[in-house]
């Protein structure tokens, strides 16, 4: 007979494979932003959740790794809302994912590609199995959970009908808002540009370096594509960028030296929340 030691001990059930389309997602959500929405509330709502923002499916195996990445600088009560909005519809979509809020620390010039960068290389840092990451602007809530937080074979712009403009479109080349690549996709077009501080431009020149790679964007079905964006005023230190015009006329030169092989910074603190991860940096200034 077996001696009891050889016995397998007790084994992690394997679970099976996520479905493609997710059962129980509910379509067109009611998304509003005029209740106050306490953090307490939001964490208490969302038990599931563990420390640092981190979820996955109980019973499957979803086929991707999920790093959200958020811009961030005093947005607080965007990102409560963000939270409470966004948890409960990654859940739906069976994903595994981890929230990763890039807090620019100090009051230079807010530089949002150049955070997002940071947000690839940290999260990589925190769990290397990610292979998807999807950038969102703290202020936009998907209005349909049919919106999949996923990576496919393309760069994926999910924010495409945003209530600002009118639930259109802006123009055919625009990449803002919330879009998602997955690691191949972003390394192959050297991550995004550092050089653009202050507000604009940074998403036309992520838009020229998916083109200019032979690459296309997808996106979802327009009717689903909706996004509500919290109503704000254009924030202290992020004026618009007056070079943006022409810098984006020169990403072909500019991607080959500037991107997610040339980013400098220091993260100065890593704070695992209930519902996210901090990552507070220092990204320096412009030149
Ligand atoms: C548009 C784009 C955005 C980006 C930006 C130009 C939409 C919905 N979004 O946003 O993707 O291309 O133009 O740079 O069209 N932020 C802070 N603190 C600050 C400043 C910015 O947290 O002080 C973050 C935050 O996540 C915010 C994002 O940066 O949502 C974009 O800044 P914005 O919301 O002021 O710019 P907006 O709405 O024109
Ligand atoms: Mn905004």
């Amino acid at each position: 007979p077996e001696s009891p030691s050889a016995r397998p001990g007790p084994t992690a059930p394997v679970l099976p494979p996520c479905p493609e389309s997710p059962p129980g997602l509910v379509g067109r959500l009611l998304i509003e932003f005029t209740s106050p929405m306490p953090l307490e509330r939001v964490q208490r709502e969302n038990p599931g959740v563990l420390l640092g923002g981190r979820y996955a499916p109980p019973d499957c195996t979803p086929a991707q790794t999920v790093a959200v990445i958020i811009p961030f600088r005093h947005r607080e009560h965007h990102l409560r809302y963000w939270l409470h909005y966004l948890h409960p519809i990654l859940r739906r979509q069976r994903l595994r994912y981890g929230v990763y809020v890039i807090n620019q620390h100090g009051e230079d010039t807010f530089n949002r590609a150049k955070l997002l960068n940071v947000g690839f290389l940290e999260a990589l840092k925190e769990d290397a199995t990610y292979d998807c990451f999807i950038f969102s602007d703290v202020d936009l809530v998907p209005m349909d959970d049919r919106n999949l937080y996923r990576c496919g074979d393309q760069p994926r712009h999910f924010a495409i009908a945003m209530d600002k403009f009118g639930f259109r479109l802006p123009y055919a080349g625009y990449f803002g808002g919330v879009s998602g690549l997955s690691k191949a996709q972003f390394l192959r077009i050297n991550g995004f540009p550092n050089e653009y501080w202050g507000w604009g431009g940074e998403d036309d020149d992520i838009f020229n370096r998916i083109s200019l790679t032979g690459m296309k964007i997808s996106r979802p079905d327009i009717r689903i594509g909706r996004y509500r964006m919290i109503k704000h005023d254009r924030d202290k230190h992020n004026e618009p960028n007056p070079q943006r015009f022409t810098k984006i006329q020169n990403t072909k030169l500019t991607m080959k030296r500037d991107g997610i092989g040339s980013v400098r910074y220091q993260v100065l603190e890593v704070s695992r929340q209930p519902l996210f991860t901090n990552i507070t940096v220092d990204i320096g200034r412009p030149p």
